[in-house]
């Protein structure tokens, strides 16, 4: 399924007149609404394979139907949504979930929607058929050499997948932990770690990056072997220049200020990817922007801020993914959501008045510097973006489209009504 260019056409055309009304307006009150429409329109957040289709929970999965059935259809329902808001420019693959058969062809197809490659996802958190250890206890903790052994032979193999693709990043999550005081020895569970990134690290090629992704709890309860930002950093920083951490959204302690988290990791050009998701209690996989959004843009403020120290590209420098898939949406239209308020919120830190902030700062007026925040955080910024996405030859209102077209409806069609997505 494709959407047809001069259906995207006639869509913004019939939205157009009332666009302009709102779009004159917005910008009538920025000073370089160019130069923010620019960034906007180069900015691109990456899509993972496993939010194609529906998401699970321990306790079940409801199938919406028309799931893509292939690493082919994965590309393809990336290349639908990039092509209603070209904002999604990159699809980030799961190995073993997405082992491309003939690499060379998946990359020309890919290329044939505007899509690349963006990090490269590594499993040891399950068994796969066929596998001869367990990873029950950890994977590059273990204390048993030869699990670990399988665990960086697994990631290696990865990296290679990504060779042929034109990946240039390895992300590492670890699931390693334990559930009860007493299991494991800290100290020696970490070296095991260190010792087998270390290896995986060797193996990169020289354009690559390895993001060290942590994670609060679950699967393990009691401790994470890579639990937390500190934990993340000091990997990191022992590993090498080429070895980053990953913040993910979901993966904090409720309540933890993750805007400053990412200050202090910009600060030591030590952050290196992000991934997208909202939560109301854990690692809830729920749509970007849908329960704390105001938390979003203030760490929207402090990316652009910390970037801009940086002199860092922000489309570029930073590995922008969404990572969620939830169990009652579409997943396309809930991915659709997931950009969209991403878009807005970088548009709102962007208007951010960086002078009149500092200037509250260096006279400690918290009242001024909360209305800075505040009115801009309130600031629609919805056509600022639609603008950005007229620009660049996608939709005015890309799920507007979606659901006028009945893409869903047509991929049941096409694909069945049973059809699982591998993944989660
Ligand atoms: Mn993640």
């Amino acid at each position: 399924m494709q959407i047809e260019k001069y259906k995207i056409d006639e869509h913004n055309q019939s939205m157009l007149k009332e666009h302009r009304r709102r779009f004159d307006f917005i910008a009538a009150g920025v000073s370089d609404a160019e130069a923010i429409l620019k960034k906007l329109i180069d900015f691109q957040v990456a899509i993972p394979s496993w939010a194609l289709g529906t998401g699970g929970t321990r306790f079940g999965r409801f199938s919406g139907g028309g799931e893509p059935r292939s690493l082919e259809e994965k590309i393809e329902d990336v290349g639908l949504l990039h092509a209603l808001n070209r904002s999604s420019g990159a699809i980030s693959l799961h190995i073993p979930w997405d082992i491309p058969g003939n690499p060379a062809a998946i990359k020309a197809l890919a290329a044939q929607f505007g899509l690349r490659f963006d990090a490269m996802n590594s499993n040891t958190f399950q068994d796969q058929p066929g596998q001869q250890y367990t990873y029950k206890y950890g994977s590059l903790q273990n204390v048993k050499k030869e699990v670990r052994r399988q665990a960086i032979d697994h990631n290696i193999e990865v990296i290679n997948y990504g060779k042929q693709l034109g990946s240039d990043s390895l992300t590492v999550w670890l699931s390693d932990g334990s559930c009860f005081p007493g299991q494991l020895n800290f100290r020696q569970a970490f070296q095991h770690t260190l010792e087998g990134l270390q290896e995986i690290y060797a193996a990169l090629p020289g354009n690559w990056k390895m993001f060290v992704e942590y994670k609060a709890f679950e699967p393990n309860f009691y401790s994470m072997t890579v639990g937390d930002w500190g934990q993340s950093l000091l990997y990191a920083s022992k590993l090498g220049p080429k070895a980053y951490t990953l913040v993910d959204l979901g993966h904090h302690l409720p309540n933890a200020n993750i805007e400053q988290i990412v200050a202090l990791l910009l600060m030591e050009g030590k952050l290196g990817g992000f991934h997208f998701n909202d939560s109301k209690y854990g690692d809830d996989d729920l749509t970007v922007g849908s329960i704390k959004p105001y938390q979003l843009f203030l760490i929207f403020n402090e990316l652009v801020e910390g970037m801009d120290a940086r002199g860092m590209d922000h489309a570029r420098d930073l590995g922008w993914m969404i990572d969620a898939s939830h169990n009652v949406k579409d997943p396309l239209e809930d991915l659709l959501q997931s950009v969209e308020a991403i878009m807005l919120t970088y548009a709102q830190a962007l208007l951010i008045d960086r002078k009149k902030l500092v200037a509250t700062q260096l006279a400690n007026d918290a009242v001024a510097a909360q209305e800075i925040l505040q009115n801009t955080f309130r600031t629609d910024t919805r056509a600022l973006v639609a603008e950005a996405r007229l620009r660049a030859g996608a939709a005015l209102d890309p799920l507007a489209l979606y659901r006028n077209e009945r893409v869903r409806e047509h991929l049941v069609k096409e694909r069945g009504a049973g059809t699982v997505a591998t993944g989660l």
